[in-house]
């Protein structure tokens, strides 16, 4: 059985990678019912297609060749962050154990020798390729919440370190909201812990819902906080887009008869910008100063925005 690519029901790719076009036909024509097929003659080819935005799944890697061999490929393959963890295997008349070995110990997954047996590099080829497919798919539950399906602290984290890297390489300004539920504890014990999951889905998802900008990030931080990462973001724009998410949860209209603001379930949002004119020494401050107004939003009345 081949497991299918979790994100989409798309074949897996393989990426065949041989100086003499007729060895490519050959593998191609084992392995095109079950997968999408790329091909390269030459390295820097392979290595292009390797880095694409559509990697392969898999790459089967013949080791002699012009310019720059098998060997030299998968040392590129494993150096590169971008395309360490797709699996190679060499597939070369280079026979000797040493070369075996060679292979092996520059982080290839398998080594076929030629001539070979179709059957059994059909399932070599398929026992990679579910193993890839495993860790792609643990790969993205690592970075999401699993009640909701947003992205979760993890995700908030990398991505504010990033950010936070970027910002020391140039001059522009960063805007993080940090988000409650208002009266979040009486829901809970009011409806049940399962209208309250359910309750914090709704509201995860009309938050990831409000239009934003493909760099923003909306993660939930934990219990019934979330939070925003909006770069190149002044106050006025975080303030902006804060009302939109305040409004996005007024509107979702969850009945909460147990909270003193309002009949539905309501939000406190607290945000703080690092810019020029209002330097932050560290990303823990910026956050730091987005709970302190967090805190203020609370104690001023909770259901709305403060920076
Ligand atoms: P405030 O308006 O000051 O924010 O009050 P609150 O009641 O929302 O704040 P508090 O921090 O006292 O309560 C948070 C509640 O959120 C308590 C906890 O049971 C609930 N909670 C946290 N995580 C989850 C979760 O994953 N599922 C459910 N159902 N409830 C959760
Ligand atoms: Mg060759
Ligand atoms: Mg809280
Ligand atoms: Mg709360």
């Amino acid at each position: 059985m081949i497991l299918r690519a979790s994100m989409s029901e798309k074949k897996p790719t393989v990426l065949i990678v041989d100086d003499q076009p007729s060895n490519i036909h050959l593998l191609a024509s084992l392995l095109k019912a079950d997968y999408r097929i790329l091909t390269a003659t030459r390295g820097h080819k392979a290595l292009e297609l390797a880095e694409s935005k559509q990697p392969p799944d898999l790459i089967l890697l013949d080791v002699i060749m012009p310019e720059m061999d098998g060997y030299a490929i998968c040392r590129q393959l494993k150096d590169l962050e971008s395309t360490r963890s797709i699996p190679v295997i060499f597939v070369t008349g280079m026979s000797d154990d040493k070369d075996e070995e060679h292979g092996l110990n520059l982080g290839a997954a398998d080594y076929i020798t030629k001539p070979f047996n179709p059957a059994i590099v059909r399932a070599r080829v398929r026992n990679q390729i579910n193993l890839k497919l495993r860790t792609d798919m643990l790969e993205q539950i690592s970075w999401e919440d699993a009640l909701t399906g947003i992205p979760n602290r993890r995700s908030f984290d990398q991505k504010l370190t990033e950010e936070w890297a970027r910002l020391t390489r140039n001059d522009q300004s960063l805007s993080l909201l940090m988000l409650d539920i208002d009266h979040f504890k009486p829901y809970n014990d009011n409806y049940g812990h399962g209208a309250g999951d359910d309750c914090l889905r709704r509201v995860a998802q009309a938050l990831i819902q409000v239009p934003n900008r493909p760099t923003d990030l909306v993660a939930r931080y934990g219990g019934e906080e979330f939070a925003v990462i909006l770069p190149e973001t002044d106050p006025a724009g975080a303030q902006q887009y804060a009302e939109r998410l305040l409004d996005a949860i007024r509107t979702l209209n969850i009945e909460h008869a147990y909270s003193d603001i309002a009949p539905h379930v309501t939000l406190s949002i607290g945000g703080a910008t690092h810019s020029k004119t209002d330097p932050k020494p560290d990303a823990e401050a910026l956050k730091q100063s987005a709970d302190a107004a967090l805190y203020q939003a609370k104690a001023g009345g909770r259901n709305q925005y403060l920076s």
